[in-house]
Protein backbone atom coordinates (compact mmCIF):
# COMPACT_ATOMS: atom_id res chain seq x y z
CA UNK A 1 0.00 0.00 0.00
CA UNK A 2 3.08 2.61 0.69
CA UNK A 3 3.58 2.36 -2.54
CA UNK A 4 -0.21 3.01 -3.80
CA UNK A 5 0.87 5.99 -0.86
CA UNK A 6 3.35 6.94 -3.36
CA UNK A 7 2.28 7.28 -6.36
CA UNK A 8 -0.36 9.40 -5.23
CA UNK A 9 1.65 11.57 -4.21
CA UNK A 10 3.21 11.64 -7.58
CA UNK A 11 0.79 11.56 -10.14
CA UNK A 12 -2.38 11.99 -8.89
CA UNK A 13 -5.87 9.89 -9.21
CA UNK A 14 -6.06 9.88 -12.42
CA UNK A 15 -2.44 7.73 -12.55
CA UNK A 16 -3.32 5.70 -9.68
CA UNK A 17 -6.20 4.29 -11.31
CA UNK A 18 -4.56 3.33 -14.56
CA UNK A 19 -2.06 2.05 -11.83
CA UNK A 20 -4.68 -0.08 -10.12
CA UNK A 21 -6.03 -1.96 -13.48
CA UNK A 22 -2.06 -2.76 -15.09
CA UNK A 23 -1.24 -4.49 -11.63
CA UNK A 24 -4.19 -6.78 -11.59
CA UNK A 25 -2.50 -8.69 -14.24
CA UNK A 26 1.45 -8.74 -12.71
CA UNK A 27 2.30 -11.88 -14.11
CA UNK A 28 4.97 -14.71 -12.55
CA UNK A 29 7.57 -14.00 -14.46
CA UNK A 30 10.75 -15.60 -13.89
CA UNK A 31 12.16 -19.12 -13.27
CA UNK A 32 12.51 -18.68 -9.46
CA UNK A 33 10.14 -20.81 -7.91
CA UNK A 34 10.61 -18.61 -4.22
CA UNK A 35 9.29 -15.50 -5.04
CA UNK A 36 6.20 -15.08 -2.97
CA UNK A 37 3.43 -12.69 -4.46
CA UNK A 38 2.50 -10.39 -1.33
CA UNK A 39 5.30 -10.69 1.00
CA UNK A 40 3.75 -7.87 3.07
CA UNK A 41 1.79 -10.63 4.39
CA UNK A 42 3.85 -12.85 5.48
CA UNK A 43 4.00 -12.66 9.74
CA UNK A 44 7.23 -12.00 11.47
CA UNK A 45 8.13 -14.28 14.16
CA UNK A 46 10.28 -13.38 16.84
CA UNK A 47 13.29 -11.23 16.87
CA UNK A 48 17.19 -11.40 16.13
CA UNK A 49 20.14 -8.87 16.26
CA UNK A 50 21.42 -8.59 12.16
CA UNK A 51 25.09 -10.32 12.05
CA UNK A 52 27.11 -7.29 10.12
CA UNK A 53 30.09 -8.31 7.84
CA UNK A 54 33.09 -6.36 6.58
CA UNK A 55 34.15 -7.32 2.81
CA UNK A 56 35.27 -9.69 1.57
CA UNK A 57 32.97 -11.66 3.49
CA UNK A 58 29.39 -12.25 4.03
CA UNK A 59 27.08 -12.94 6.83
CA UNK A 60 25.41 -16.60 7.08
CA UNK A 61 23.08 -17.74 4.93
CA UNK A 62 19.59 -17.36 6.30
CA UNK A 63 18.71 -20.84 5.15
CA UNK A 64 14.71 -21.66 5.90
CA UNK A 65 14.87 -19.33 9.31
CA UNK A 66 11.14 -17.69 9.66
CA UNK A 67 10.97 -14.05 8.98
CA UNK A 68 11.87 -11.95 12.09
CA UNK A 69 11.85 -8.53 12.83
CA UNK A 70 15.52 -7.87 12.72
CA UNK A 71 17.81 -5.02 14.46
CA UNK A 72 20.67 -3.23 12.80
CA UNK A 73 22.62 -1.05 14.34
CA UNK A 74 25.32 0.72 11.77
CA UNK A 75 27.93 3.25 12.94
CA UNK A 76 28.73 5.46 10.54
CA UNK A 77 32.75 6.49 10.72
CA UNK A 78 34.72 9.59 8.76
CA UNK A 79 38.50 7.88 8.64
CA UNK A 80 41.64 8.16 7.09
CA UNK A 81 42.56 5.31 4.73
CA UNK A 82 44.58 4.18 2.06
CA UNK A 83 44.10 4.40 -1.13
CA UNK A 84 47.29 2.51 -2.78
CA UNK A 85 50.83 2.94 -1.60
CA UNK A 86 51.49 6.19 -0.21
CA UNK A 87 48.25 7.67 -0.88
CA UNK A 88 46.21 8.48 1.41
CA UNK A 89 41.88 9.20 1.20
CA UNK A 90 39.93 10.59 3.88
CA UNK A 91 36.55 7.74 3.28
CA UNK A 92 33.39 8.24 4.56
CA UNK A 93 32.05 4.73 5.80
CA UNK A 94 29.01 2.85 6.92
CA UNK A 95 30.43 0.72 9.25
CA UNK A 96 34.32 1.60 9.08
CA UNK A 97 34.64 -0.24 5.84
CA UNK A 98 34.17 0.87 2.07
CA UNK A 99 32.00 -0.84 0.86
CA UNK A 100 30.03 -0.46 4.40
CA UNK A 101 29.29 -3.64 6.13
CA UNK A 102 26.97 -6.33 4.51
CA UNK A 103 23.25 -6.55 5.69
CA UNK A 104 21.76 -9.68 5.43
CA UNK A 105 17.39 -10.82 5.46
CA UNK A 106 15.47 -12.86 4.46
CA UNK A 107 12.37 -11.29 2.53
CA UNK A 108 9.14 -10.55 4.85
CA UNK A 109 11.69 -9.42 7.84
CA UNK A 110 10.56 -6.20 9.61
CA UNK A 111 13.80 -4.55 9.82
CA UNK A 112 14.56 -2.31 12.56
CA UNK A 113 17.66 0.01 11.73
CA UNK A 114 19.23 2.18 13.69
CA UNK A 115 21.80 4.97 12.26
CA UNK A 116 24.38 6.03 14.37
CA UNK A 117 26.36 9.46 13.26
CA UNK A 118 29.98 9.19 15.76
CA UNK A 119 30.52 12.06 17.49
CA UNK A 120 33.55 12.83 15.58
CA UNK A 121 32.51 12.94 12.22
CA UNK A 122 32.30 16.40 11.10
CA UNK A 123 29.05 15.97 8.59
CA UNK A 124 25.29 14.79 8.65
CA UNK A 125 24.57 11.81 6.80
CA UNK A 126 21.61 9.26 6.10
CA UNK A 127 21.13 6.27 4.43
CA UNK A 128 19.17 5.22 1.15
CA UNK A 129 18.54 1.64 0.72
CA UNK A 130 17.35 0.67 -2.64
CA UNK A 131 15.78 -2.42 -0.81
CA UNK A 132 13.41 -0.33 1.04
CA UNK A 133 9.64 0.59 -0.31
CA UNK A 134 9.44 3.89 0.95
CA UNK A 135 9.87 7.89 0.28
CA UNK A 136 14.21 8.07 -0.09
CA UNK A 137 14.40 4.58 0.26
CA UNK A 138 14.84 5.34 4.73
CA UNK A 139 17.27 8.40 3.44
CA UNK A 140 14.17 10.87 5.01
CA UNK A 141 14.20 9.14 8.35
CA UNK A 142 17.15 8.54 8.93
CA UNK A 143 19.40 11.82 8.57
CA UNK A 144 21.36 12.02 11.36
CA UNK A 145 24.09 14.79 12.60
CA UNK A 146 27.34 13.78 14.35
CA UNK A 147 26.75 12.52 17.72
CA UNK A 148 22.90 10.88 17.03
CA UNK A 149 20.87 8.39 16.03
CA UNK A 150 18.29 7.92 14.30
CA UNK A 151 15.66 4.71 14.24
CA UNK A 152 13.13 3.64 11.67
CA UNK A 153 11.98 0.55 9.79
CA UNK A 154 11.15 -1.27 7.06
CA UNK A 155 9.20 -4.80 5.62
CA UNK A 156 11.27 -6.31 3.21
CA UNK A 157 9.17 -7.05 -0.04
CA UNK A 158 11.49 -8.23 -2.67
CA UNK A 159 14.20 -10.64 -3.01
CA UNK A 160 17.46 -9.64 -4.36
CA UNK A 161 20.69 -7.87 -3.88
CA UNK A 162 20.05 -3.77 -3.08
CA UNK A 163 22.73 -1.10 -3.15
CA UNK A 164 22.55 1.22 0.15
CA UNK A 165 24.20 4.31 -0.09
CA UNK A 166 24.22 7.90 1.76
CA UNK A 167 22.01 10.34 0.02
CA UNK A 168 22.91 13.71 2.19
CA UNK A 169 23.76 16.24 -0.24
CA UNK A 170 25.93 16.71 -2.30
CA UNK A 171 25.00 13.37 -3.00
CA UNK A 172 27.89 12.93 -5.40
CA UNK A 173 30.21 13.54 -2.67
CA UNK A 174 29.41 11.14 -0.18
CA UNK A 175 28.98 8.16 -2.75
CA UNK A 176 32.38 9.16 -4.04
CA UNK A 177 33.64 9.30 -0.92
CA UNK A 178 33.05 5.56 0.07
CA UNK A 179 29.24 5.33 1.30
CA UNK A 180 27.57 2.53 0.21
CA UNK A 181 27.59 -0.97 0.43
CA UNK A 182 25.07 -3.66 -0.22
CA UNK A 183 22.00 -5.39 1.56
CA UNK A 184 20.77 -9.11 0.27
CA UNK A 185 17.08 -9.90 0.65
CA UNK A 186 16.97 -13.70 0.45
CA UNK A 187 13.70 -15.19 -1.05
CA UNK A 188 12.06 -17.72 1.38
CA UNK A 189 14.02 -20.98 1.90
CA UNK A 190 17.59 -19.03 1.04
CA UNK A 191 19.96 -18.79 -2.15
CA UNK A 192 21.18 -22.48 -3.27
CA UNK A 193 24.00 -23.82 -0.79
CA UNK A 194 27.71 -22.48 -2.13
CA UNK A 195 30.76 -23.07 -0.58
CA UNK A 196 32.03 -19.72 -0.46
CA UNK A 197 30.15 -16.33 -0.73
CA UNK A 198 32.08 -12.87 -0.86
CA UNK A 199 31.58 -9.37 -1.36
CA UNK A 200 33.10 -7.20 -3.53
CA UNK A 201 32.03 -3.83 -4.81
CA UNK A 202 33.72 -1.34 -7.49
CA UNK A 203 33.44 2.32 -6.80
CA UNK A 204 35.57 5.58 -9.06
CA UNK A 205 37.37 7.69 -6.70
CA UNK A 206 38.54 11.46 -7.75
CA UNK A 207 41.47 13.25 -6.16
CA UNK A 208 43.17 16.38 -6.33
CA UNK A 209 46.39 14.29 -7.61
CA UNK A 210 46.59 12.57 -10.53
CA UNK A 211 46.59 8.35 -9.93
CA UNK A 212 49.75 7.31 -7.60
CA UNK A 213 50.03 11.45 -6.74
CA UNK A 214 51.62 10.56 -3.04
CA UNK A 215 50.26 12.35 -0.22
CA UNK A 216 46.79 13.05 1.25
CA UNK A 217 44.77 13.29 -1.14
CA UNK A 218 41.71 15.28 -1.38
CA UNK A 219 38.38 14.75 -3.31
CA UNK A 220 37.91 16.68 -6.41
CA UNK A 221 34.38 17.89 -7.41
CA UNK A 222 34.91 19.13 -10.81
CA UNK A 223 37.35 15.72 -11.93
CA UNK A 224 33.85 14.15 -10.53
CA UNK A 225 31.27 16.22 -12.58
CA UNK A 226 33.88 15.40 -15.64
CA UNK A 227 33.51 11.41 -14.67
CA UNK A 228 37.36 11.64 -15.12
CA UNK A 229 38.03 9.04 -12.43
CA UNK A 230 41.46 8.63 -10.80
CA UNK A 231 41.07 5.54 -9.34
CA UNK A 232 38.43 2.31 -10.05
CA UNK A 233 39.07 -0.25 -7.63
CA UNK A 234 37.18 -2.91 -5.89
CA UNK A 235 36.49 -2.40 -2.16
CA UNK A 236 37.97 1.00 -1.83
CA UNK A 237 41.16 0.74 -2.84
CA UNK A 238 43.91 -0.77 -4.80
CA UNK A 239 44.85 -3.59 -4.37
CA UNK A 240 42.22 -4.37 -1.66
CA UNK A 241 41.91 -8.27 -2.99
CA UNK A 242 45.18 -8.67 -4.16
CA UNK A 243 48.43 -10.96 -3.67
CA UNK A 244 47.67 -12.13 0.33
CA UNK A 245 44.10 -9.96 0.61
CA UNK A 246 43.16 -12.26 -2.59
CA UNK A 247 40.02 -14.61 -2.04
CA UNK A 248 40.28 -18.04 -1.95
CA UNK A 249 38.33 -21.39 -2.66
CA UNK A 250 39.45 -24.85 -3.62
CA UNK A 251 39.44 -26.71 -6.98
CA UNK A 252 35.64 -28.40 -7.01
CA UNK A 253 34.12 -25.52 -4.71
CA UNK A 254 31.15 -23.30 -5.89
CA UNK A 255 31.88 -19.69 -5.68
CA UNK A 256 29.38 -16.87 -5.38
CA UNK A 257 30.61 -13.82 -5.61
CA UNK A 258 27.72 -10.76 -4.75
CA UNK A 259 29.03 -8.06 -6.86
CA UNK A 260 27.65 -4.41 -6.28
CA UNK A 261 28.88 -1.15 -8.33
CA UNK A 262 29.11 1.48 -5.84
CA UNK A 263 29.38 4.33 -8.95
CA UNK A 264 29.15 7.39 -8.45
CA UNK A 265 29.72 7.62 -12.35
CA UNK A 266 30.66 4.65 -14.11
CA UNK A 267 28.94 0.85 -15.35
CA UNK A 268 31.34 -1.95 -14.20
CA UNK A 269 31.52 -4.57 -17.02
CA UNK A 270 32.60 -7.09 -14.21
CA UNK A 271 34.59 -10.39 -15.35
CA UNK A 272 37.04 -12.90 -14.04
CA UNK A 273 39.88 -14.08 -15.81
CA UNK A 274 39.81 -17.66 -17.05
CA UNK A 275 36.27 -17.93 -15.32
CA UNK A 276 32.98 -18.53 -16.48
CA UNK A 277 29.85 -17.43 -14.50
CA UNK A 278 27.26 -20.34 -14.07
CA UNK A 279 24.77 -18.38 -13.02
CA UNK A 280 24.13 -14.88 -12.54
CA UNK A 281 21.39 -12.71 -11.20
CA UNK A 282 20.76 -10.22 -13.71
CA UNK A 283 21.22 -6.78 -11.76
CA UNK A 284 20.65 -8.74 -8.73
CA UNK A 285 17.05 -8.96 -9.38
CA UNK A 286 15.10 -12.86 -10.06
CA UNK A 287 16.22 -13.70 -13.59
CA UNK A 288 18.62 -15.89 -13.82
CA UNK A 289 21.34 -15.52 -17.05
CA UNK A 290 23.43 -18.81 -17.78
CA UNK A 291 27.09 -19.48 -19.15
CA UNK A 292 27.74 -15.53 -18.70
CA UNK A 293 31.35 -14.21 -19.75
CA UNK A 294 31.07 -10.28 -18.36
CA UNK A 295 28.24 -8.81 -16.85
CA UNK A 296 26.68 -5.07 -16.82
CA UNK A 297 26.40 -3.73 -13.15
CA UNK A 298 25.27 -0.06 -13.09
CA UNK A 299 26.00 2.43 -11.10
CA UNK A 300 24.09 2.57 -8.22
CA UNK A 301 23.20 -1.96 -9.25
CA UNK A 302 24.60 -5.45 -8.35
CA UNK A 303 24.67 -8.81 -9.54
CA UNK A 304 25.23 -12.26 -7.63
CA UNK A 305 27.14 -14.34 -9.75
CA UNK A 306 28.67 -18.26 -9.30
CA UNK A 307 30.57 -20.50 -10.85
CA UNK A 308 31.84 -23.87 -9.87
CA UNK A 309 35.73 -23.49 -9.69
CA UNK A 310 37.48 -26.53 -12.05
CA UNK A 311 41.20 -25.94 -11.75
CA UNK A 312 43.91 -24.45 -10.00
CA UNK A 313 45.27 -20.98 -10.45
CA UNK A 314 44.98 -17.43 -10.12
CA UNK A 315 42.19 -16.06 -11.48
CA UNK A 316 42.10 -12.06 -11.92
CA UNK A 317 38.78 -10.42 -11.25
CA UNK A 318 38.76 -6.87 -13.49
CA UNK A 319 36.30 -4.62 -14.57
CA UNK A 320 36.69 -5.16 -18.03
CA UNK A 321 37.02 -1.73 -19.49
CA UNK A 322 40.28 -2.91 -19.17
CA UNK A 323 42.44 0.25 -18.95
CA UNK A 324 40.78 0.38 -15.59
CA UNK A 325 41.84 -2.52 -14.57
CA UNK A 326 45.54 -1.83 -15.29
CA UNK A 327 46.03 1.44 -14.53
CA UNK A 328 43.42 2.41 -12.48
CA UNK A 329 43.32 -0.35 -9.86
CA UNK A 330 39.65 -2.52 -10.53
CA UNK A 331 41.99 -5.77 -10.02
CA UNK A 332 41.05 -8.30 -7.62
CA UNK A 333 42.39 -11.96 -7.19
CA UNK A 334 40.96 -15.32 -6.82
CA UNK A 335 43.08 -18.01 -5.68
CA UNK A 336 42.15 -21.62 -6.14
CA UNK A 337 44.20 -24.16 -4.60
CA UNK A 338 43.99 -28.00 -5.24
CA UNK A 339 44.93 -30.44 -7.97
CA UNK A 340 45.76 -29.38 -12.04
CA UNK A 341 43.09 -31.40 -14.25
CA UNK A 342 44.45 -31.46 -17.78
CA UNK A 343 42.05 -32.76 -19.11
CA UNK A 344 40.23 -29.27 -18.91
CA UNK A 345 43.16 -27.32 -19.32
CA UNK A 346 46.35 -28.38 -20.41
CA UNK A 347 49.14 -25.73 -19.56
CA UNK A 348 51.95 -25.10 -22.39
CA UNK A 349 51.84 -27.93 -24.34
CA UNK A 350 54.40 -27.17 -27.48
CA UNK A 351 56.38 -24.47 -27.88
CA UNK A 352 58.56 -22.81 -31.01
CA UNK A 353 59.73 -19.84 -32.25
CA UNK A 354 57.47 -18.03 -34.40
CA UNK A 355 59.36 -14.87 -36.38
CA UNK A 356 58.21 -13.38 -39.28
CA UNK A 357 59.21 -9.95 -38.48
CA UNK A 358 62.41 -10.70 -37.29
CA UNK A 359 61.28 -10.67 -33.29
CA UNK A 360 58.86 -12.40 -30.83
CA UNK A 361 58.17 -8.72 -28.86
CA UNK A 362 57.11 -5.80 -31.27
CA UNK A 363 58.52 -2.84 -30.48
CA UNK A 364 57.49 0.60 -31.13
CA UNK A 365 59.44 3.05 -32.80
CA UNK A 366 61.93 4.65 -30.63
CA UNK A 367 62.57 8.28 -30.01
CA UNK A 368 66.06 8.90 -31.29
CA UNK A 369 65.59 12.59 -30.39
CA UNK A 370 65.86 11.93 -26.89
CA UNK A 371 69.78 12.65 -25.52
CA UNK A 372 71.16 12.64 -22.24
CA UNK A 373 72.65 16.40 -22.34
CA UNK A 374 68.94 17.92 -22.30
CA UNK A 375 68.22 16.16 -18.77
CA UNK A 376 68.20 18.14 -16.14
CA UNK A 377 70.65 15.90 -13.22
CA UNK A 378 68.26 14.57 -10.83
CA UNK A 379 69.90 13.39 -7.47
CA UNK A 380 69.50 9.20 -6.36
CA UNK A 381 66.68 10.33 -3.69
CA UNK A 382 64.67 12.08 -6.79
CA UNK A 383 65.09 9.21 -9.00
CA UNK A 384 63.86 6.33 -6.31
CA UNK A 385 60.50 8.66 -5.73
CA UNK A 386 59.92 9.58 -9.33
CA UNK A 387 60.73 5.51 -9.96
CA UNK A 388 58.36 4.56 -7.29
CA UNK A 389 55.28 6.32 -8.92
CA UNK A 390 56.26 5.24 -12.34
CA UNK A 391 56.43 1.51 -10.81
CA UNK A 392 52.93 2.01 -9.21
CA UNK A 393 51.51 3.14 -12.70
CA UNK A 394 53.20 0.47 -14.80
CA UNK A 395 55.09 -2.32 -13.14
CA UNK A 396 52.55 -2.84 -8.94
CA UNK A 397 49.70 -4.48 -11.83
CA UNK A 398 52.09 -7.71 -11.95
CA UNK A 399 55.21 -7.67 -9.82
CA UNK A 400 52.99 -6.72 -6.68
CA UNK A 401 53.17 -3.67 -4.22
CA UNK A 402 56.36 -4.64 -2.38
CA UNK A 403 58.01 -6.69 -5.64
CA UNK A 404 56.88 -10.01 -4.49
CA UNK A 405 55.08 -10.90 -7.56
CA UNK A 406 52.62 -13.84 -8.02
CA UNK A 407 54.20 -17.47 -7.91
CA UNK A 408 53.64 -18.98 -11.46
CA UNK A 409 52.86 -16.02 -13.22
CA UNK A 410 55.13 -13.06 -12.43
CA UNK A 411 58.43 -13.23 -11.18
CA UNK A 412 59.37 -11.14 -7.91
CA UNK A 413 61.35 -8.33 -8.29
CA UNK A 414 62.11 -8.35 -4.49
CA UNK A 415 65.58 -9.80 -3.52
CA UNK A 416 65.73 -11.50 -7.94
CA UNK A 417 69.02 -12.80 -7.91
CA UNK A 418 67.80 -12.51 -11.38
CA UNK A 419 67.88 -9.19 -11.59
CA UNK A 420 70.52 -8.50 -9.40
CA UNK A 421 73.21 -10.69 -11.67
CA UNK A 422 72.95 -8.24 -14.94
CA UNK A 423 71.36 -4.65 -15.08
CA UNK A 424 72.28 -4.74 -18.31
CA UNK A 425 69.50 -7.37 -19.17
CA UNK A 426 67.52 -5.48 -16.55
CA UNK A 427 67.24 -2.20 -18.80
CA UNK A 428 66.99 -5.10 -22.09
CA UNK A 429 63.76 -6.46 -20.30
CA UNK A 430 62.04 -3.26 -19.50
CA UNK A 431 63.00 -1.88 -22.60
CA UNK A 432 61.99 -4.49 -25.14
CA UNK A 433 60.11 -6.60 -22.92
CA UNK A 434 60.44 -10.61 -22.14
CA UNK A 435 59.56 -13.85 -23.26
CA UNK A 436 60.54 -17.34 -22.55
CA UNK A 437 61.51 -19.72 -19.67
CA UNK A 438 63.58 -18.03 -16.88
CA UNK A 439 65.29 -19.05 -13.64
CA UNK A 440 64.29 -16.62 -11.02
CA UNK A 441 65.07 -17.32 -7.00
CA UNK A 442 65.02 -20.64 -7.82
CA UNK A 443 61.60 -20.84 -9.61
CA UNK A 444 60.71 -21.50 -13.53
CA UNK A 445 58.78 -18.64 -15.05
CA UNK A 446 57.73 -18.99 -18.87
CA UNK A 447 55.24 -16.40 -19.59
CA UNK A 448 55.52 -12.88 -21.15
CA UNK A 449 56.46 -9.76 -20.37
CA UNK A 450 55.19 -6.59 -22.82
CA UNK A 451 57.66 -4.05 -23.52
CA UNK A 452 56.84 -1.12 -21.52
CA UNK A 453 56.39 2.27 -23.10
CA UNK A 454 58.74 4.44 -21.12
CA UNK A 455 61.01 6.81 -21.57
CA UNK A 456 64.93 6.42 -21.39
CA UNK A 457 64.88 8.56 -17.96
CA UNK A 458 61.70 6.77 -16.93
CA UNK A 459 63.32 3.00 -17.50
CA UNK A 460 66.17 4.55 -15.07
CA UNK A 461 64.34 6.04 -12.51
CA UNK A 462 62.20 2.61 -12.24
CA UNK A 463 65.01 0.47 -12.25
CA UNK A 464 66.90 2.83 -9.64
CA UNK A 465 63.78 2.25 -7.49
CA UNK A 466 63.49 -1.77 -7.95
CA UNK A 467 67.36 -1.71 -7.12
CA UNK A 468 67.24 0.40 -4.23
CA UNK A 469 64.30 -1.55 -2.50
CA UNK A 470 63.65 -4.82 -0.79
CA UNK A 471 66.54 -6.11 -0.53
CA UNK A 472 68.18 -5.54 -3.94
CA UNK A 473 71.93 -4.16 -4.63
CA UNK A 474 71.31 -0.62 -5.00
CA UNK A 475 72.50 -0.50 -7.97
CA UNK A 476 71.79 3.79 -9.68
CA UNK A 477 70.17 2.82 -12.90
CA UNK A 478 70.95 6.20 -15.57
CA UNK A 479 70.11 7.23 -18.19
CA UNK A 480 73.20 6.91 -20.21
CA UNK A 481 72.88 3.07 -19.32
CA UNK A 482 69.85 2.96 -20.80
CA UNK A 483 71.19 4.47 -23.40
CA UNK A 484 73.70 2.23 -23.85
CA UNK A 485 71.70 -0.77 -24.02
CA UNK A 486 69.52 0.82 -26.66
CA UNK A 487 71.85 1.12 -29.12
CA UNK A 488 73.73 -2.31 -28.29
CA UNK A 489 70.17 -2.80 -30.92
C1 LIG B 1 51.83 -7.30 -17.74
C2 LIG B 1 52.63 -7.80 -16.66
C3 LIG B 1 53.99 -7.15 -16.41
C4 LIG B 1 54.27 -5.81 -16.25
C5 LIG B 1 53.30 -4.65 -16.33
C6 LIG B 1 55.68 -5.74 -15.97
N1 LIG B 1 56.23 -6.98 -15.96
FE1 LIG B 1 58.17 -7.43 -15.60
N2 LIG B 1 57.81 -9.38 -15.99
C7 LIG B 1 56.60 -9.91 -16.30
C8 LIG B 1 56.75 -11.31 -16.62
C9 LIG B 1 55.62 -12.26 -17.00
C10 LIG B 1 58.12 -11.59 -16.52
C11 LIG B 1 58.77 -12.93 -16.83
C12 LIG B 1 58.94 -13.08 -18.33
C13 LIG B 1 59.38 -14.47 -18.74
O1 LIG B 1 58.88 -15.44 -18.18
O2 LIG B 1 60.22 -14.56 -19.65
C14 LIG B 1 58.75 -10.36 -16.11
C15 LIG B 1 60.11 -10.24 -15.83
C16 LIG B 1 60.72 -9.10 -15.34
C17 LIG B 1 62.10 -9.02 -14.91
C18 LIG B 1 63.12 -10.14 -14.89
C19 LIG B 1 62.80 -11.20 -13.86
C20 LIG B 1 62.96 -10.78 -12.41
O3 LIG B 1 62.04 -11.08 -11.64
O4 LIG B 1 63.98 -10.19 -12.01
C21 LIG B 1 62.32 -7.71 -14.53
C22 LIG B 1 63.61 -7.11 -14.00
C23 LIG B 1 61.08 -7.01 -14.71
N3 LIG B 1 60.13 -7.87 -15.19
C24 LIG B 1 60.87 -5.68 -14.41
C25 LIG B 1 59.71 -4.97 -14.67
C26 LIG B 1 59.55 -3.56 -14.45
C27 LIG B 1 60.62 -2.63 -13.86
C28 LIG B 1 58.29 -3.24 -14.83
C29 LIG B 1 57.64 -1.86 -14.88
C30 LIG B 1 58.34 -0.85 -15.65
C31 LIG B 1 57.66 -4.46 -15.28
N4 LIG B 1 58.55 -5.49 -15.16
C32 LIG B 1 56.35 -4.54 -15.73
C33 LIG B 1 55.39 -9.24 -16.32
C34 LIG B 1 55.24 -7.86 -16.22
CU1 LIG C 1 26.94 10.87 3.89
Amino acid sequence: MKFFKRIIQVFGFTAMAILAITSCKRENKNNQATVIDDASKIHISGEMEAELTAPPFVPAPVGNRSAKKLKIHMEILEKEGTMTDGVKYVYWTFGGSVPGSFIRTRVGDEVEFTLANHPENKLPHNIDLHAVTGPGGGATSSFVAPGHEKMFSFKTLNPGLYVYHCATAPVGMHIANGMYGLILVEPEGGLPKVDKEYYIMQGDFYTKGEYGEPGVQSFDMQKAIDEDADYVVFNGKVGALTGDNAITANVGETVRLFVGNGGPNLTSSFHVIGEIFDNVHIEGGSVLNKNVQTTSIPAGGAAIVDFKVDVPGTFILVDHAIFRAFNKGALAMLKVNGEENKALYSGVVQEGIYNPEGGTIQTMPTDTKETVENKSKKTLQEKISSGKQIYTNTCFACHQANGEGISNAFPPLAKSDYLNADVKRSIDIVLNGKSGEIMVNGAKYNSVMTKQTLTNSEVADVLTYVYNSWGNNKTNVTEMMVLEVKNAH
